[in-house]
């Protein structure tokens, strides 16, 4: 299927793929693959006092009922999983797998969040006073608006759009300027099962094309509580002062830099693949790709030398052809950023394996040879989220050199320890261990399952999405006392008798 039928085939109006002012390119080989309308100011401000409208009826659906629109919502997603899959693959380049493992937290997050739709749990508090109680109750928010980067360009969302609508809240999305389509397809598949369900109101969901200011305006729009926000650290920086600004509440999911510790009791083979999919899969353009690696000096040789065969044997090529590991990167820009990030590794005194351009005859894209550099020590460009197939490699002595080293980076998401050595992999999830929202043992830092909250500290922007209790971002709470004793006791023994 091409991109053009893949979008027929969800419903999406192909006849409004034309005309419009934002190019979607394939980074396949570069073709154009539709067009859409970047949202002007009236449209921005139409689209957000529909979402207001549409908040103020959804919110009156009991939750269960809000939980069925996402049920419903989840079934469609399966049965066009394919379809889903494939405009992934044409969209952001991503292997066939992936793609579809893409779509799978998808459907993962709807089923987490219809199960949720019936646990919005609140606490019933013992209260001081006598004939009085007291309870939390959780409350739908308003708008939220999702801002999504083009490397998950349907399960970020997702994560937040599922979460969002059975709390009781609308959505206005603002996708990656460089994944237009893959927003419009999804959210039309949104808006077929909202438009047959008789409670959900219309403009529920919308979508907002555009570049910064299209963000900008909705972190200042202050008719929207909560603005949750995926991308760049720079990127968040502005969102999160902005929505500070003015009171509204941000949740974040920015720049990682991710390490991997490679332990002398590290099971080799394992070690290879985890290493190998989290640094090399998706071509280094996931937040959780492993950047850095620690080895223990009695496994560097051994295990440096199997990885640079393992680097040397990965298929890199159309992502679209069974066999191929690594797709290409999203665009000549991101090819940039990797050949000045490896030119700094050297000028740091790094040796650099790989990360060539790779030419694929009939393609026109940036393809790349993901690049191992042993590093003598961290350094500026190691310490920066340059989103590409780069892993800098280190030697290590001691775990607590190792931990330092992981925990040594302004970012704070993921973070795996590969060992069988019970006291070191208990001390890496221990208060002096691992500073990371995620951290992980006997796996990769990436690949993470919708069930856990997704998210990580420092200038990662300390939000958390997808599982746990993720949701309780899209509400707000009310503590709320209730006064049955007909007399007026005040709280803390306070004397206040009038007449
Ligand atoms: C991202 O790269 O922004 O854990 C999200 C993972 C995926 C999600 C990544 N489940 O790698």
């Amino acid at each position: 299927m091409n991109a053009f039928e893949c979008l027929q085939s969800l419903g999406v109006d192909v006849r409004a793929l034309d005309g419009g002012d934002l190019v979607s390119r394939s980074p396949i080989d570069g073709t154009e693959l539709g067009r859409v309308r970047v949202a002007d100011p009236a449209q921005r401000e139409q689209t957000v006092a529909a979402s207001v409208a549409a908040f103020l009826q959804w919110r009156r659906v009991p939750a269960p009922r809000r939980g069925e629109l996402v049920r419903l919502f989840g079934e469609s997603v399966r049965r066009h999983k394919q379809a889903l899959a494939t405009l992934i693959t044409l969209e952001v380049g991503k292997i066939t797998s992936e793609a579809a493992g893409e779509v799978q937290e998808v459907i993962d997050i709807c089923d987490f969040a219809v199960g949720l739709s019936r646990q919005l749990y609140g606490l019933t508090i013992a209260s001081e006073r006598p004939g009085h109680h007291m309870q939390e109750r959780w409350h739908p928010l308003g708008p939220v608006a999702i801002i999504t980067a083009f490397n998950f360009p349907m399960a970020v969302w997702s994560w937040n759009a599922a979460l969002a609508l059975i709390c009781g809240n609308s959505i206005v999305w603002k996708p990656s300027e460089k994944t237009p389509l893959t927003a419009l397809a999804l959210a039309s598949l949104l808006d077929a099962v909202a438009r047959d369900f008789p409670e959900a109101p219309t403009h529920l969901s919308t979508v907002v094309h555009g570049g910064r200011d299209v963000g900008e305006s909705l972190a200042a729009d202050r008719r929207i509580p909560l603005v949750s926000a995926t991308g760049s650290t720079r990127m968040g920086r502005d969102v999160a002062v902005t929505v500070a600004g003015r009171f509204g509440r941000s949740l974040l999911e920015l720049g990682g830099n991710n390490a991997i510790i490679v332990a002398p009791t590290a099971h080799e083979d394992l070690a290879v693949r985890a290493i190998t999919f989290a640094a090399a899969g998706t071509a280094g353009q996931r937040c959780t790709t492993a950047r850095r690696l620690y080895v223990h000096a009695s496994r560097y040789d051994s295990l440096v030398s199997r990885l640079q065969r393992a680097y040397a044997s990965l298929a890199v090529g159309d992502p679209r052809v069974a066999g191929t590991l690594v797709g290409p990167l999203i665009d000549a820009t991101a090819f940039e950023a990797m050949q000045t990030a490896l030119a700094d590794a050297r000028a740091a005194g790094g040796r650099v394996h790989g990360g060539e351009r790779v030419a694929v005859p009939g393609l026109d894209g940036y393809y790349v040879r993901p690049a191992l550099v042993e590093m003598p020590h961290p350094c500026a460009v190691t310490a920066r989220e340059t989103f590409a197939p780069i892993l800098y490699v280190f030697r290590y002595e001691t775990l607590a050199e190792a931990v330092a080293g992981n925990n040594g980076v302004a970012q704070g998401l993921s973070s795996s320890l590969m060992t069988r050595d019970l006291m070191e992999s208990e001390w890496f999830l221990s208060a002096e261990g691992s500073d990371c929202g995620i951290a992980n043992i006997n796996i990769g830092p990436s690949g993470a399952e919708i069930g856990g909250a997704f998210g990580g500290e420092k200038e990662t922007g300390g939000g958390r999405e997808s599982g746990s209790d993720a949701w309780k971002a899209y509400m707000r709470r009310q503590t709320q006392t209730v006064n049955y004793s007909g007399a007026l006791p005040l709280a803390q023994g306070v004397q206040f008798d009038v007449e």
